[in-house]
């Protein structure tokens, strides 16, 4: 048995390709955001009205990510965003060859930054780096307040946690959905999170997340 060891890690070609976007993006000083939630929990809704608000403040650019359909993109370029769609034709997450073959041709220079939609999963694009800065989480409360504990990796690496469809909670909907214990355990796994309750629908809280965004964005540029 020979078990030779050259000092040196082997990277996937999944890492190798993230590796690439990070070099890529970190030279043109752009702040790129990985989002990840079950499907349905908001990801497109809140990236609209992100677009919407911060219109003549950020210009976001948007990778969208699904399996089929280009449904997402249309809905983010009438929000008034550049969008490109990739669809991954049936895996679960996004890969980092896939955005690295987007960014080749996106108009980086004209955003500030660029947020990534994955395939809505909690588990699966939590475990491929595609060359982000960061993750953000999005939970919705009619999901159940047990996520953090059941899918720990996605909360233990995120930058941010939005907690969305807030609205629904003051109309007596998903009553049982305790906020207080959703923050307590996001920090247990991750005392670094920030968390915003949000209602991408009524627009409740989107201010403070918009802020967040403007903030990263000027933090990157005067590194
Ligand atoms: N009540 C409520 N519904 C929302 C909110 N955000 C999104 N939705 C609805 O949730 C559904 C899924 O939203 P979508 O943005 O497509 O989720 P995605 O699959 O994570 O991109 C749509 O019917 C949205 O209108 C919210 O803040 N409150
Ligand atoms: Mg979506």
């Amino acid at each position: 048995m020979y078990n030779v060891d050259i000092g040196k890690k082997i990277l996937s070609a999944n890492e190798e390709f993230a590796l690439k976007n990070r070099h890529f993006l970190a030279e043109k000083k752009k702040l790129c955001l990985n989002m990840i939630s079950s499907p349905g929990s908001g990801k497109t809704t809140i990236l609209a009205r992100t677009v919407t608000e911060l219109k003549g403040r950020l210009k976001i650019g948007v990778i969208e990510g699904d399996i089929q359909t280009e449904i997402d993109a249309k809905r983010i370029r009438a929000a008034g965003a550049v969008a490109v769609q990739i669809e991954t034709g049936g895996s679960c997450h996004l890969s980092a060859a896939q955005v690295s073959g987007v960014l080749e041709k996106f108009p980086v220079d004209e955003v500030d930054v660029i947020i990534i939609e994955n395939v809505g999963n909690l588990v699966c694009p939590s475990a491929f780096e595609i060359g982000e800065s960061g993750k953000i989480a999005v939970l919705s409360v009619a999901e159940g307040d047990d996520k953090p504990i059941k899918y720990p990796a996605l909360f233990a690496k995120a930058k941010v946690l939005l907690i969305n469809k807030t609205d629904m909670l003051a109309k007596g909907a998903s009553e049982d959905f305790d906020i207080e214990r959703v923050k307590a355990d996001a920090y247990k796994l991750n005392k670094d999170i920030e968390i915003f309750p949000v209602s991408a629908k009524t627009g409740d809280g989107m201010s403070q997340w918009c802020d967040w965004l403007v903030n990263a964005v000027e933090k990157l540029k005067s590194d």
